[in-house]
């Protein structure tokens, strides 16, 4: 699995679906980190409730700019930025939050590993505002 956020989409049918087969997408958000993954299926509902998954897929969120994930790329996230930047294939050492994991998921945007200049100008790009 690789590490990021991710999207996990389900296809899931119910009585309150309409039926067995009258399928509906769900999406729930994953941050998951390298490494094997156990996955564990909680549902809720009355006593008798029953589903029916038709399938599940885990769809890697590209890197947005948005660190504090709170929709959008302003002074905060700069400030982020500013911790997770060590240059050209140099790996992220954020000394305060965030994790080396949240630099390269929030501002990889190139997907070399590292935060430098070249996605400074793709952050700088996608920046809203200060505040
Ligand atoms: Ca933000
Ligand atoms: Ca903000
Ligand atoms: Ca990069």
């Amino acid at each position: 699995m690789l590490p990021g956020i991710h999207d996990v989409e389900l296809r899931v049918a119910s009585q309150s679906t309409g039926g067995w087969q009258s399928w509906t997408m769900a999406t729930v958000v994953a941050l998951l980190s390298a490494g094997e993954r156990k996955m564990r299926f909680v549902t809720g509902g009355d006593a008798g409730f029953e589903h029916n998954v038709n399938y599940f897929s885990f769809n890697l969120r590209p890197p947005d700019g948005d660190l504090d994930a709170d929709t959008d790329v302003d002074g905060d996230d700069f400030i982020g930025f500013e911790e997770c930047m060590a240059g050209p294939s140099v790996a992220p050492e954020p000394t305060a939050p965030p994790t080396i994991k949240r630099c390269k998921t929030a501002f990889d945007f190139n997907g070399d590993t590292d935060v430098d200049a070249v996605d400074f100008a793709e952050f700088q790009s996608r920046f809203t505002g200060s505040t």
